[in-house]
């Protein structure tokens, strides 16, 4: 298998984190790209030229961090991503991440590309307000408690609130989620800090 990514793809890195968790990383060859700059190799692989593209040995090209991961949970289904007495709830916390991750990168990108006042609109403000509506709820209903078996919801809700932090700092994502202690043995695991962005 071989794996397209970039170095700050907060999607990139949670599969990253999934094929370590499944032992899998060793079969995994890693090729970094510039997904903004339509790579050859990327688009070859994948037109919409997004990473994370997982191609794997007979040359299917597999995209959506959440396919991705399915996909590898199939492959090795232990430890599983979606065990299956919690398997809803990691799923309703894989949507709820991704759609945070979405919405920041939509942000980012904004900013990027149209400039610091980008997002001073009513859609800028719109996706900022569900960013922080989401953080907040997570006081009132706190994921499950992570134990050995680690979740593909666990994992994406983890690299969403880092990535908030290191992108969107005035959304003091940890603090208003109120997940820094439940993150803690997360951020512990060899996976979490061997792929933290620097
Ligand atoms: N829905 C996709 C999102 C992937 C994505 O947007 N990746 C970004 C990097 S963080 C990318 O490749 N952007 C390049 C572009 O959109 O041109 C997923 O879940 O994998």
């Amino acid at each position: 298998m071989q794996l397209l990514l970039s170095p700050t793809s907060p999607y990139a890195r949670a599969v990253r984190i999934a094929l370590m968790l499944k032992g899998l990383d060793s079969e995994c060859t890693t090729q970094w790209v510039d997904a903004a700059s339509d790579t050859p190799e990327l688009v070859h692989a994948n037109p919409m030229s997004r990473v994370p593209t997982l191609i794997l040995d007979d040359g299917t090209a597999l995209t959506e961090t959440a396919l991705i991961m399915q996909y590898l949970d199939r492959r090795v289904p232990h430890p599983p991503l979606l065990p299956s007495a919690s398997a809803n709830t990691e799923m309703a916390l894989a949507g709820r991440a991704l759609a945070m991750l979405d919405a920041a990168l939509w942000i980012m990108n904004n900013r990027k590309y149209l400039g610091a006042d980008a997002n001073s609109n009513v859609l800028g403000e719109r996706r900022l307000n569900t960013l922080k509506r989401t953080l907040e709820a997570f006081k009132s209903d706190p994921p499950r408690p992570v134990s050995k078996v680690i979740g593909m919801g666990q994992i994406l809700l983890q690299v969403a609130i880092e990535y908030l932090e290191f992108r969107l700092p005035e959304l003091n994502a940890t603090e208003t989620s109120g997940l820094g202690d439940w993150g803690k043995p997360l951020r512990k695991l060899e996976p979490f800090h061997l792929t933290e962005p620097h």
